[in-house]
């Protein structure tokens, strides 16, 4: 009897009790009036008389002991409760800093913005690319140097597989499965074989435009574009076309629109020259639209394309390309924006 009383001390001495489950199962097992300990006084009676008094004492020293350990276990439980729901639940959250959009991001979806209140729907297509679509499709004669290794990227000779130099592919493979009209605006990104620099990158940023249809003249081209101009640059902004050349437009031009840092005036941003050159663009070559399967007597076009980084660069002064590619949170936080 001795040996069993010590043997359940030893027991609820080694008890622990993390759940309010696991304490009623030790007042269970030990404390309620079928457990261990109202057992061992129900047995009392059968003890012989001279050793009645001392397992009497050990009985209720074994009872006592549960006792208070079944109040320290019900204590600390409580406690830990009362814890958890003394948080203050109107207490503010810590603040989540906002991130920003990158300045690529905001100043190409400013430009989709500008041309879809024009009718301009957008259109994207793969990055690697064929001779076809690249090339050829856009009236690069056979020896052009933009088709050398040095120029572009190959990923497989013969058949030429390649990333795009400039997102006119995609306005082939459209003009090749849509009839005219063809309005559309054509962002994406454009890979050239060159060494990284603060002037120039192997991957940049484009937004090609293309509009087909019957009676499409150059007066739309400049119509469209001093649209878009004021639109990027201010109500005030004044454009002028160079006559230039592409093998894909005929006639060719390149746009400047008067610097927007001194209204003209002249300083170092537009080199005292008072404009700055933003686009290239052009009547689509006729060659170009009777190879993409356009009927050429038909129908005309003109197409444009910018540079992303470069519009940036001057609506935002930044000095260095490679800052758009390295993503200091530094550079990157100064941009807000609606867009
Ligand atoms: C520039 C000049 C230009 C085009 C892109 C184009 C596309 C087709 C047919 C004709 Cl499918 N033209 N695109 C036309 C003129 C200029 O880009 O300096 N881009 C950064």
């Amino acid at each position: 009897m001795i040996d069993k009383i010590k043997g359940l001390l030893k027991e609820t001495e080694e008890f622990r009790v993390k759940s309010a489950e696991e304490l009623e199962h030790f007042r269970l097992k030990y404390l309620s009036k079928k457990g261990e300990i109202s057992q061992l006084f129900g047995d009392f009676k059968n003890v012989p008389n001279e050793i009645k008094k001392e397992v009497g004492q050990e009985i209720n020293k074994l009872k006592q002991f549960a006792q208070e350990k079944f109040d320290q276990f019900k204590e600390s439980l409580e406690d830990a409760d009362s814890e958890s729901s003394s948080a203050d639940l109107t207490r503010q959250g810590e603040p989540i800093e906002l991130g920003s959009r990158h300045p690529i991001s905001l100043v190409r979806n400013e430009i989709i913005s500008i041309f879809n209140r024009l009718g301009f729907n957008v259109n994207e297509g793969p990055e690697i690319e064929d001779d076809w679509h690249v090339f050829s499709a856009l009236n690069f004669p056979p020896e052009h140097p933009a088709r050398d290794m040095q120029d572009t990227f190959f990923i497989e000779k013969d058949p030429d597989i390649l990333l795009r130099t400039h997102t006119s592919s995609v306005q082939v493979r459209v003009m090749e499965n849509q009839k005219p009209p063809i309005r559309s605006i054509f962002p994406g990104r454009v890979f050239r074989n060159e060494a990284i620099s603060a002037r120039a990158h192997c991957i940049f940023h484009q937004v090609e435009g293309l509009y087909v249809a019957e009676n499409v003249s150059f007066a739309d081209l400049k119509q469209t574009l001093m649209y878009f101009a004021k639109e990027m640059f201010g109500e005030q902004t004044q454009i002028r076309l160079r006559p230039s050349y592409f093998p894909f437009t005929e006639p060719s031009a390149e746009m400047d629109v008067s610097c927007s840092i001194c209204g003209g005036k002249g300083c170092n941003v537009c080199k005292y020259t008072g404009w700055l050159e933003i686009l290239g663009c052009g009547m689509v070559d006729p060659n170009v639209l009777d190879k993409c399967g356009i009927d050429s007597e038909k129908y005309t076009g003109f197409a444009f394309g910018m540079g992303i980084e470069r519009i940036a660069m001057l609506k935002y002064q930044v000095k260095d390309l490679r800052l758009y590619f390295e993503n200091d949170v530094r550079f990157l936080k100064q941009f807000k924006s609606a867009y």
